[in-house]
């Protein structure tokens, strides 16, 4: 199983701890292909030794070869909300986590999105939870669809 997660960069890196710990979550069920948006050495700044068309690229095609998408979506981010976009154009079963916070807002385009399944958390043990019901719940034949880019 491979697991594409988005979360903040350029958006901000408050949640990067979250990242970090869901990435760890996330290895009990398959390959993490994006394990650097949880690394605390990877600033707003993002990769800067590798250029930005680089990123784009390579990316896009990790998400074309996942079986499933995973967001941390607390900290609003252009670009994980273009992975998103992208991940339902591919047709890749997708799970968006934000924590719960009175004055949070998730934007309309993912809320009330009926193909990305979103979930609210506030504890460690709401996310295994949510882990758990997602990967066990997910139809056979999304478990390996492959897309050409
Ligand atoms: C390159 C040069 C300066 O900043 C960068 C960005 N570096 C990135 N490295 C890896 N993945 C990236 C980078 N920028 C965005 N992404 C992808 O978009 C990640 O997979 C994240 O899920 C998402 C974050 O988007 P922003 O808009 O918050 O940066």
């Amino acid at each position: 199983m491979k697991i594409y997660f988005a979360g903040s960069i350029r958006g901000g890196r408050g949640d990067v701890r979250r990242y970090a710990q869901l990435i760890e979550s996330l290895r009990a069920y398959g390959e993490v292909l994006t394990e650097h948006v949880g690394s605390k050495t990877l600033s707003a700044q993002g990769e800067l030794h590798l250029p930005e068309a680089h990123i784009y690229h390579r990316d896009m095609s990790w998400l074309a070869e996942a079986d499933v998408v995973v967001a941390e979506v607390t900290t609003p981010s252009l670009g994980v909300g273009y992975e998103l976009a992208a991940a339902e154009r591919f047709h890749k079963p997708v799970l968006c986590l934000y924590r719960h916070h009175p004055d949070q807002r998730v934007s309309a385009m993912v809320r009330g999105n009926a193909n990305l399944r979103l979930n609210e958390y506030r504890s460690a043990s709401d996310v295994a939870t949510l882990l758990r019901e997602f990967f066990l719940k997910l139809p056979q034949t999304a478990k390996r669809v492959t897309v050409q880019t």
